[in-house]
């Protein structure tokens, strides 16, 4: 290997939490259980048409939705790994319709942990780009006592850490712990996540627009102004569309490449479609970090603070001038 080697996830990680005497490395230890869950997960995507992990279980899960074949297996993984940590006491998933409460064992967690194990279930089985998106928060019940939904049911803007991963033409592992949004890529020949994307900044102003359009016929009338107003802008170059349908990929492209993604709540879904805690939140919180914004068309994701483990909430991922002109529209 060349010497100049990008530095790995973990090496990246223990840098940064030498800048905290009082660090511990359970949050270290947690990045590592994180990471090898995306890695077997990513090696079952990548191989997904020649096991048997196509297709559906037949079971439905919280949200009434299919549960996926890869669902399953990668709820299964992310559980595991991270129980194995012995750092984590309260999960909340997707999948899941009540938290796991993690006991003392050996030692009280210190991290609860909110995730979609795999988003974008309607590509699953067509190659195209899905991934897990997460977000972590520091334990509020006492440690004496076993954790539960009081850890989890923070505002978005109490995590201290999050991020996702993008099982595509590569799989990438986006991660912010607070201060900078980093992305590592990983080498399949080494088993490592090696740095790639170093303190990612979302352009104030971007050129892609991301939005299922089918539903534009059920959206609020200021929404679908200001959503046209960038489609067809009355000066200037209009945006191109780009709508993968796996939240986490429109996510990372706009993250990359700047513009916007919007999934506005609508007659069918009013209080929209996406999940608070573990799609919205999380997102929205590297966003922030990487200087864009993230809001529900109306304010702030990370001032919303949720009543229920499945809150749902329109999102609108973007850069700040793009965000801030399309919530001026809305209010017109
Ligand atoms: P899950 O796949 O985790 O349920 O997430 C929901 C999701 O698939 C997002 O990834 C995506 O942005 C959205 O729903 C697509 O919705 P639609 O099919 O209505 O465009």
């Amino acid at each position: 290997m060349p010497e100049n080697r990008p530095m790995t996830l973990i090496e990246y990680v223990t840098r940064k939490q030498q800048a905290f005497p009082q660090a511990t490395g359970a949050f270290t230890t947690l990045v590592e259980g994180l990471a090898l869950a995306t890695k077997i997960i990513s090696r079952e995507v990548n191989q997904a048409g020649l096991g048997h992990l196509l297709g559906l279980t037949g079971r439905r899960n919280v949200q009434g939705e299919a549960v996926a074949r890869l669902d399953e297996f990668s709820n299964d993984t992310l559980i595991r790994t991270l129980t194995r940590t012995g750092v984590v006491c309260a999960i909340g998933s997707e999948e899941l319709a009540v938290p796991i409460r993690l006991p003392a064992d050996p030692v009280p967690g210190v991290y609860a942990v909110v995730f979609d194990p795999l988003d974008g279930s309607s590509n699953i089985d067509y190659a195209v780009s899905v991934g897990s998106i997460f977000g972590v928060y520091r334990r509020r019940s006492s440690r004496d006592q076993i954790g539960g939904m009081e850890d989890l049911l923070q505002s978005p803007g109490d995590l201290v850490a999050a991020g996702y991963s993008v099982y595509g033409s590569s799989t990438i592992l986006v991660l912010s712990t607070g201060d900078t949004v980093d992305g590592f890529t990983l080498d399949p020949s080494l088993g490592e996540f090696l740095l790639s994307h170093q303190n990612i900044r979302v352009k104030p102003k971007g050129k892609f627009l991301s939005a299922n359009t089918c539903n534009r016929g059920a959206w609020e009338p200021n929404v679908l102004r200001a959503f046209e107003a960038f489609e067809q802008p009355a000066e200037g170059k209009p945006m191109s569309l780009r709508y993968v349908g796996s939240l986490v990929a429109d996510a990372h492209r706009t993250l990359l490449a700047g513009g916007m993604f919007v999934y506005p709540a609508d007659r069918k879904q009013p209080e929209g479609k996406l999940r608070l805690l573990y799609e919205a939140g999380p997102l929205g919180f590297l966003f922030e970090k990487a200087g864009g914004a993230a809001t529900d068309t109306r304010r702030p994701i990370l001032e919303i603070v949720p009543k229920a483990l499945h809150d749902r909430t329109p999102l609108l991922l973007g850069g700040t001038e793009d965000v801030a002109r399309f919530m001026e529209l809305c209010r017109e």
